[in-house]
């Protein structure tokens, strides 16, 4: 399922792909949704004058609300008759959105899938266990597809029942085990506590996704399974998973592009920014059928990486997604994501990969405390030990991130484990403080 011809074609060439399908594109959403229309119009852009990809920074944005204003939907550039599945955001920030698929989405969604899986090692020998979850979301029946058009024998099992999903990894030899990075921590404490050695597992690749997560977390999530782990991204206003995906060199995530076009903008002029430099990650569809997104802004936060890789693939790569704009925390002036806390947590010895970021009030002001779980072996009775090292997790903190930002140490399992992504900003401020 490696496609050099689309994967390391010159970059001459593949510009020339992208320009004639932007092109066909536009002049196609302009025709069938009004919400383009009006955007275009508004602008004084006209879809036909399009004649080289820098003029893209002429096209407007689009962002969630644009597909909430129209939901659920008013953005379908397909009739409904042609279209044949839906997904949905799960809406935990607000009004849901659906997105709809093509039977010709469908089968190039299954393809960019397939070619996910490829680029992280898998092949048709490997016993796949599907543990995103099915419905709604696109990461249990995208990679479900994928893994079957690459020809891999597919374990559907979908997420929950941990127990369960160490039984039939062990029992079903699955050499490839595709779900969020916070539940793999979890199938491996489950492991651990069935009496179960996890890195006995025959599971070789991990393909995980859907959250960020940091290096710190990879290597700790690879020495505990004895796996390689791969970090796989997208989203399901662009496609659901498949839009860019690392390659076993793990030195950033392979952007797609002859699918979608990738461009980072600085997150407060929205001005396109040059590679290397460090801003919103902004994507444009160039052949989904159901719902094409044209200059969506995705809110992630990452850079494009402008060095070839040295798997010969020529597609860009984005460096692995920091955080959300949204889940940015604004310290006492400093910029701070949760998985910059947490690749600072996972250097300090005694201390485990659980974790939250807790917001509340106290008086009219904004307080931030890190919730961290002790590892299973320190002595949580012995209270000058944990003084020590709650002092020792903020001074980390405070050497790394500039900021000073308050610690309290947990006892071992007592943060709410995660079957898919796992909530890392808890924010109590709404609520009057806890
Ligand atoms: O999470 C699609 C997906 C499924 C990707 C399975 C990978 C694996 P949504 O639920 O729409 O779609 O959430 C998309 O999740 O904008 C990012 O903020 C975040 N995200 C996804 N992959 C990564 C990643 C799926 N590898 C949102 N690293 C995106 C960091 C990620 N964040």
């Amino acid at each position: 399922m490696y496609q050099p011809e689309f994967e390391a074609m010159p970059r001459a060439q593949l510009e020339e792909l992208q320009l004639r399908r932007l092109k066909d594109l536009l002049v196609r959403v302009n025709d069938a949704v009004p919400t383009y229309r009006e955007k275009f119009a508004a602008a004084g852009f006209d879809p036909g004058s399009l004649t080289s990809l820098d003029d893209l920074s002429r096209v407007p944005f689009t962002v969630k609300d644009d597909l909430r204003a129209a939901y659920p939907y008013g953005m379908f550039a397909a009739p409904l008759r042609d279209i044949v599945r839906v997904h949905s955001s799960s809406g935990t920030t607000g009004q849901v959105t659906v997105v709809g698929y093509t039977r010709g989405d469908i089968d190039r969604w299954s393809d960019l899938m397939a070619r996910t899986f490829a680029c992280a090692g898998v092949t048709a020998d490997d016993t796949v266990q599907v543990t995103y979850g099915y419905g709604l979301f696109t990461g249990g029946l995208g990679a479900h597809y994928g893994s079957e058009r690459l020809g891999a024998l597919t374990v559907p099992v979908s997420g929950g029942n941990t127990k369960r999903q160490v039984q039939i990894l062990k029992d079903f030899g699955v050499t490839v085990l595709a779900c969020t990075p916070s539940y793999a921590l979890l199938i491996a404490e489950t492991a651990r506590e069935m009496g179960v050695d996890p890195r006995a597992l025959p599971v070789r690749v991990g393909v995980f996704g859907a959250e960020p997560w940091s290096e710190q977390m990879r290597r700790q999530i690879e020495d505990e399974l004895g796996l390689t782990a791969i970090d796989i991204y997208g989203l399901s206003e662009v496609m659901g998973p498949g839009v860019a995906s690392e390659c076993v060199h793990q030195c950033g995530l392979h952007v797609f592009e002859d699918h979608f076009l990738v461009e980072i903008v600085d997150t407060e002029t929205l001005e396109p920014l040059p590679d290397g430099e460090v801003g919103e990650v902004v994507f444009t569809t160039l052949t989904k059928e159901g719902i094409p997104v044209i200059r969506y802004r995705t809110r992630d936060i990452s850079r494009i990486i402008p060095e070839p890789c040295a798997c010969g693939r020529t597609f860009r790569r984005i460096e692995r997604v920091t955080g959300r704009s949204d889940d940015m925390l604004i310290i006492r002036g400093v910029n701070v994501y949760p998985s910059q806390i947490e690749q600072v947590l996972m250097g300090v010895p005694m201390v485990a990969p659980h974790y939250q970021v807790v917001l509340t009030k106290k008086g009219s002001m904004d307080h931030v405390e890190v919730h961290v779980e002790v590892a299973p072996d320190f002595n949580f009775d012995e209270i000058r030990e944990i003084e020590a090292l709650q002092r020792k997790v903020k001074a980390e903190i405070e050497s790394a991130l500039a900021v000073s930002i308050a610690v309290k140490l947990v006892e071992p399992k007592s943060i709410a484990r995660s079957e898919g992504k796992a909530k890392r900003v808890v924010d109590l401020r709404t609520e009057g403080g806890a």
